[in-house]
């Protein structure tokens, strides 16, 4: 019998990566789609599995439709990846984010709880919870205070706990992973390196002449989503439910980023092309992220595969050869 899978946010950014991987692997995906009347499949054509997975209708927010799913499917494991994940959006909708971000876990793991209590549930949790924290003034691991900086990451720290009171008080197998910022050609693009990569192409191409963005001076511990979501897999494959910090180990400034895109399409002088534009800046920023990912390394054996050039190499390419297409 193959293990079956439910993945929501199957039609963001880690959804489709993470529904290829289980169904190289034998599992039977249904993935949980909130917009079911104007669905958008471009992330999972991308990958070429939108045929392959069962779509099904549920909104985190609409905790009976989660009820009668996890009652109906039972799935050996659910992947919650479904969330307001714009962290520069909470500011102006941190009720919403608050509402599918922290209640909706909740729904998820009463659902398990009551329904299915077998399921192994996994928490797609984030560095942004650790906010401005950082041990020994250099990274962030499993034993970093949490201190978020915005209302996502303050919808996600309640995220993070209630995973792991619900494994200390119902003995459910639940995990958080912690995973620090990856990226990929299937990145929305108001996310940094999605809205860079996107930006160059565009002035390469003659379709734009500038790019506005905020604060160059941040720095983020960017991997590729691809490698990301052999770690979420594995951590459901443990004998014993617990959290991973998941990251590179390395850490770039949004500027260092902003310079390598341009060379890789072979645009000198980029700061000509960069407008600071004060939209773009946070009420409260996260300065320092930068994993210190030993325990995934030692007890998963998970290591990243692609460096953070090849990454933005990736997406600077993917996003030339989609506007050349246009
Ligand atoms: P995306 O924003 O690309 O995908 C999230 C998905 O959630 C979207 O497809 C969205 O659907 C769906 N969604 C939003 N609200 C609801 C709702 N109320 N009910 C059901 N589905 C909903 O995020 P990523 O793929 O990048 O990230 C996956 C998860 O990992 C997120 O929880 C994010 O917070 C977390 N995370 C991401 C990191 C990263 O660097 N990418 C790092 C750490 C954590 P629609 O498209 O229809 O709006
Ligand atoms: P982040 O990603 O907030 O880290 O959250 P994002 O790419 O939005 O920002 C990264 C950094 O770049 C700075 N920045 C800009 N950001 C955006 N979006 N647009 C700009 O124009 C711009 N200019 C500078 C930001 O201030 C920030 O410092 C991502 C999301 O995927 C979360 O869901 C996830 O939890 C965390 O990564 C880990």
């Amino acid at each position: 019998m193959s293990k079956t899978a439910l993945v929501t946010g199957i039609l963001g950014q880690d959804g489709p990566y993470l529904a290829k991987l289980l169904l190289e692997k034998g599992y039977k995906v249904y993935g949980l789609m909130s917009r079911y009347s104007n669905p958008h499949f471009d992330n999972t054509d991308y990958l070429g599995i939108t045929e392959k997975v069962d779509f099904i209708e549920g909104d985190l927010t609409d905790e009976s439709s989660l009820m009668s799913i996890i009652k109906g499917i039972r799935p050996d494991e659910v992947y919650n990846l479904a969330a307001q994940s714009f962290v520069g959006s909470s500011w102006e909708q941190a009720r919403l984010t608050t509402e599918v971000n922290s209640l909706g876990v909740l729904s998820i793991l009463n659902s398990i709880k009551f329904f299915s209590p077998a399921t192994r549930f996994y928490q797609a949790s984030t560095s942004e919870m650790f906010g401005s924290n950082v041990t020994d003034g250099d990274y962030q691991d499993e034993n970093t205070p949490f201190h978020p900086r915005s209302p996502y990451g303050v919808s996600k720290v309640y995220a993070y706990w209630m995973t792991v009171n619900y494994r200390e008080s119902f003995n459910l197998y639940t995990t958080n992973g912690i995973l620090f910022n990856h990226e990929s050609p299937l990145r929305g693009i108001q996310f940094v390196t999605r809205k860079v990569t996107d930006g160059v192409a565009r002035i390469k191409l003659g379709l734009s002449k500038e790019l506005l963005l905020g604060n160059l001076e941040a720095k983020r511990d960017w991997g590729f989503a691809g490698d990301y979501v052999e770690a979420m897999y594995l951590m459901l494959q443990q004998e014993e439910p617990d959290d991973f910090v998941v990251g590179t180990g390395n850490t770039h400034s949004v500027r260092e980023m902003v310079e390598l895109a341009f060379s890789y399409a072979g645009i000198e002088n980029w700061e000509e092309h960069v407008r600071i534009d004060p939209r773009f800046k946070r009420p409260a920023e996260v300065t320092h992220l930068k994993s210190r990912p030993t325990k995934v390394k030692e007890k998963l054996g998970w290591e990243p595969k692609v460096s953070f050039p090849e990454l933005i190499k990736m997406m600077v390419e993917a996003d030339l050869k989609r506007l050349e297409k246009k």
